[in-house]
């Protein structure tokens, strides 16, 4: 059985307990591999390692630097198909989506920090008339967590991992243990790209263990976490009384905003990739969707039908658009929300099954659910349930639809569909929330900034607010005679 080692001090071992836990393949409901099980002592292993590499990697010129990240990128994109074939079985996405969005993205993670960090500047301010001139060094911080979650395993694991190590720092990183696969994968990739030992240290387990001993660990300075806003909370209690430096991207109940002036074709063809790509587990889809009334019926019945076609089936299948949820807990999670629905008496206008699909009838596979709702105040819509269900709801005019959309508390994305411009300007600076897609969604340029409001998080990652997250400011003032 494929064993999934952490990978410390640029070597693959096994956990310092030899303890391991099970790993599913979620479109079989199958144990396929074992995962390491670390502790804190594993942690503390990993730490040392990267604490060692940190004055030799923060030194090292960032043409170096930059050229091992680009490294990676190609070793990436090389070994697209074994990566992508390895996080549709850890996940149950589609191995399409993972082909043509998950590992492609991973390789540009890191291409993008190759790049950007070769442009990365700071301030100079002269404080004219005081004879002194003060400038901003803006250095690494040492050693920083990264702890990833399922959805987007290989993705959001390099989102942080890139920028950490492009701005100079070295990492002890955890990915989540429902997907860790490919993240065990990139150890012998950036071995193979010749990144310094210890710069990067993966180290598997379960969150209350190895993520907590990272959270806890007193010499770790910083942490970048995604993940559920309830163990960003946990995160945030444990880290603020030690002060660290914290970046949370937690969850998610967006708002897909659509007018009758939209382009209604692009905007139906959209709504269904985010309402349920990847099942419906990413923190960004639009959960949430208000139609104008003029248009509700017609959108509603034009909805159902093109939800109806999209084909249910065993992920690495190339006509499969929904494949299994990534487990057992939570398909059962998702499923409770259709019961919630049903004691709510909201209308289920489609979907709200478990699908059997044939061969494969203890994999976690779940219909694309649409809920009609009578108003924004209801469990369904307030609560993230993260899988393949959206709630409907018509609206009158623009304002009630404001309120609606900013009525969570959370605040990471929005999606506003209609061809006003005005309107366009006036809600978008009204919209609580860190994103605001306009006519498009998902469409990312990585120099943006990335991150939410309320709930759904604090700090933005993306760009150079990825590299300012990764550096400590300091400030040298100098004056002259
Ligand atoms: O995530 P967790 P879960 C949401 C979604 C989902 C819910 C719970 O609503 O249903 O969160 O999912 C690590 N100290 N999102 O429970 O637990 C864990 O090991 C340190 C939204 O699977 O937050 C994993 O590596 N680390 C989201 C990572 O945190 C801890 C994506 C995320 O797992 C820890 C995923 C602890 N005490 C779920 N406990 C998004 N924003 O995209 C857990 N972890």
């Amino acid at each position: 059985m494929q064993l999934i080692l952490n990978y410390i001090n640029g070597e693959y071992c096994k956990p310092i307990d030899d303890k391991w836990l099970d790993n599913y393949n979620p479109a079989e409901g199958k144990i396929y591999s074992k995962i390491a099980n670390s502790g804190a002592e594993d942690i503390e292993k990993a730490y040392k390692a990267a604490a060692d590499a940190f004055p030799s990697w923060s030194e090292t010129s960032l043409d170096e630097r930059s050229r091992i990240l680009q490294k990676i990128a190609d070793i990436i994109e090389a070994n697209l198909d074994q990566l992508a074939e390895a996080e549709s079985l850890d996940n149950g996405k589609p191995l399409s989506l993972a082909k043509s969005v998950d590992i492609p993205r991973a390789a540009s993670n890191f291409s993008f920090f190759a790049k950007a960090i070769t442009q990365f500047s700071s301030e100079a301010h002269e404080s004219i008339g005081l004879q002194s001139m003060n400038f901003t060094l803006r250095q690494p911080i040492g050693v920083v967590g990264c702890i990833s979650p399922w959805n987007l395993p290989l993705y959001l694991f390099t989102w942080k991992i890139a920028p950490a190590i492009a701005a100079g720092n070295t990492v002890v990183a955890k990915p989540s243990e429902i997907t860790p696969y490919t993240a065990y994968l990139l150890g012998e990739i950036c071995t193979e790209a010749g990144l310094p030992k210890g710069v990067l240290n993966i180290v598997n387990g379960l969150g209350q263990t190895a993520g907590e001993a990272i959270t806890k660990h007193p010499k770790i300075k910083a942490i970048t976490f995604t993940g559920g806003t309830k163990t960003g909370e946990h995160i945030a209690k444990i880290a603020a009384p030690m002060f660290k430096k914290l970046s949370l991207e937690l969850g998610g109940k967006n708002p897909n905003l659509i007018f009758a002036d939209c382009n209604y074709d692009k905007m139906l063809e959209t709504t269904v990739k985010s309402s349920f790509a990847n099942q419906g587990q990413i923190c960004l889809c639009g959960s949430r969707i208000f139609v104008e009334a003029s248009i509700y019926e017609q959108f509603k019945k034009d909805f159902i039908e093109k939800v109806s076609q999209l084909k249910i089936g065993h992920p690495m299948n190339s006509e499969t658009k929904i494949g299994a949820l990534v487990s057992k807990s939570h398909l059962e999670k998702v499923e409770s929300y259709v019961e919630i629905a049903k004691t709510e008496n909201q209308n289920i206008l489609f979907g709200g099954k478990r699908v059997d699909v044939e061969n494969f009838s203890e994999g976690y596979y779940f219909q694309p659910t649409i809920i009609e709702v009578k108003s924004n105040d209801c469990r369904i819509n307030q609560e993230e349930i993260f899988g393949p269900i959206v709630s409907i709801m018509p609206f009158e005019t623009e304002t009630e639809a404001l309120n609606m959309a900013n009525d969570t508390k959370y605040g990471l994305s929005s999606t506003l569909w209609t061809s006003d411009m005005n309107r366009v300007m006036r809600m978008s600076k009204k919209l609580e929330c860190g994103i605001v897609w306009v006519n498009t969604w998902l469409n990312r340029d990585l120099r943006t900034p990335f991150g939410g409001t309320k709930q759904s998080g604090v700090g933005r990652e993306g760009g150079l607010e990825a590299l300012r997250f990764f550096t400590e400011p300091k400030n040298i003032c100098i004056t002259y005679e």
